[in-house]
């Protein structure tokens, strides 16, 4: 159902607009210059918001607490309660549940796992607290029980993934794993069933599948239980950067050359990521931008003041091979222009243009 909604909810954005925004690295998110500014603006009152974030798992969750903290800040009119679940979802609803009993404004998360909220949200919707959903989606059928979603298109980076993997290597009767981030988690379910629907078709096999949790540890741990069952991996498809970097760690202790004798694909693009990449280690990747907490401030004050939101907001990604990413990094900080727009719109846009357009096209890196 989640999956539907944002199918759905991305057909009703197609008519909307695109809009350009910029989301700019840590030290000066867009929302300080808008907001922050001269202090006397009588209509700027404090908003408290309470966030319940995932854990701390991988680079990208550290990228993204790290947008949410520097963003949420006194200076920019809010008083943010931040919370780490530990990748338990029953941490988060007891966080969720002590915002509501503290009166917050604004209660923000981004879900563990798409199911199993929606008696927290009633919760939060019977005391009219707002809540903003942002990273990942619920499977909720009753959207009046959160304003706005915000957050990547995840079964659109894993058909970007797959494609890639069709245009390289189809017709080398490619045998391929595939390191699943967390179990029920929204971008697992539909990275994995991205990639699966891109290479139908090809003769690229899945041959088996695990969670490795989105860590580095567990993706190591998963690929070498893969590398003992199988000596014919020609390519691994990592749901994260994080258990892709693991996977590096296990292929090289197995005597093989990652990038060479096992391809790698992943998602995210954090900068450990790309630098695997522009070493070869991995072949190519998939953007996950995690710098959502200029959106999350924006979205919050619209809510607060009683103004309408856009219930879906796509945040685009791009994706790198080797050269692209040599050069990203040396300036990579996760600072560019990007922007929002309805997932139909995006899905049209995307049929209707190469992938050279879709890699290269209005996002731009660096700086
Ligand atoms: O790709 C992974 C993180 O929810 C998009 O969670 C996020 C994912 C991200 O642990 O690295």
């Amino acid at each position: 159902m989640g999956r539907n909604f944002r199918r759905a909810g991305a057909a009703v954005l197609a008519a909307l607009t695109t809009t350009a925004l910029v989301a700019c690295s840590s030290e000066q998110a867009p929302q300080a210059e808008e907001n922050g500014g001269g202090g006397d603006d009588a209509a700027t009152e404090t908003i408290s918001i309470g966030f319940s974030q995932v854990g701390a798992e991988s680079g990208w969750r550290a990228a993204n607490t790290k947008s949410i903290q520097d963003t949420l800040t006194a200076e920019n009119g809010f008083d943010l309660k931040f919370s780490d679940a530990q990748q338990k979802q029953e941490n988060q609803i007891q966080a969720i549940r002590s915002y509501i009993q503290q009166g917050v404004d604004v209660i923000a998360f981004s879900p563990v796992v798409e199911t199993g909220w929606d008696a927290v949200l009633e919760e939060a919707k019977a005391a009219s607290i707002p809540v903003i959903l942002t990273d990942r989606a619920v499977d909720s059928e009753d959207e009046s029980l959160y304003e706005s979603f915000i957050g990547s298109d995840f079964v659109l980076e894993g058909e970007m993934a797959g494609d890639w993997a069709v245009e390289q290597y189809d017709g080398e009767g490619f045998k391929a794993v595939e390191l699943q981030g967390t179990t029920g988690a929204a971008p697992m379910i539909d990275r994995q069933q991205g990639f699966a629907d891109a290479i139908a078709g090809s003769d690229i096999e899945m041959i088996d599948s695990q969670t490795g949790n989105f860590t580095r540890t567990e993706g190591k741990q998963v690929m070498e239980g893969f590398l003992q069952k199988y000596d014919d991996i020609d390519l691994v498809f990592a749901h994260n950067d994080d258990m892709g970097l693991g996977a590096i760690e296990a292929i090289e202790a197995a005597g093989k050359v990652p990038g060479k004798d096992i391809k790698i694909i992943t998602v995210d693009a954090v900068k450990d990521g790309m630098q695997a990449l522009a070493d070869g280690k991995i072949n190519y990747i998939v953007e996950c931008n995690p710098l959502l907490g200029p959106d999350l401030a924006e979205i919050a004050k619209k809510v607060v003041a009683g103004e309408e939101v856009q219930k879906r907001i796509v945040v685009e990604d791009q994706a790198f091979d080797q050269e692209a990413a040599k050069e990203a990094l040396p300036d990579r900080q996760y600072c560019r222009a990007r922007r929002v727009v309805g997932g139909a719109a995006r899905r049209r846009a995307r049929h209707g243009t190469g992938r050279t357009d879709r890699q290269h096209g209005t996002v731009q890196h660096g700086s």
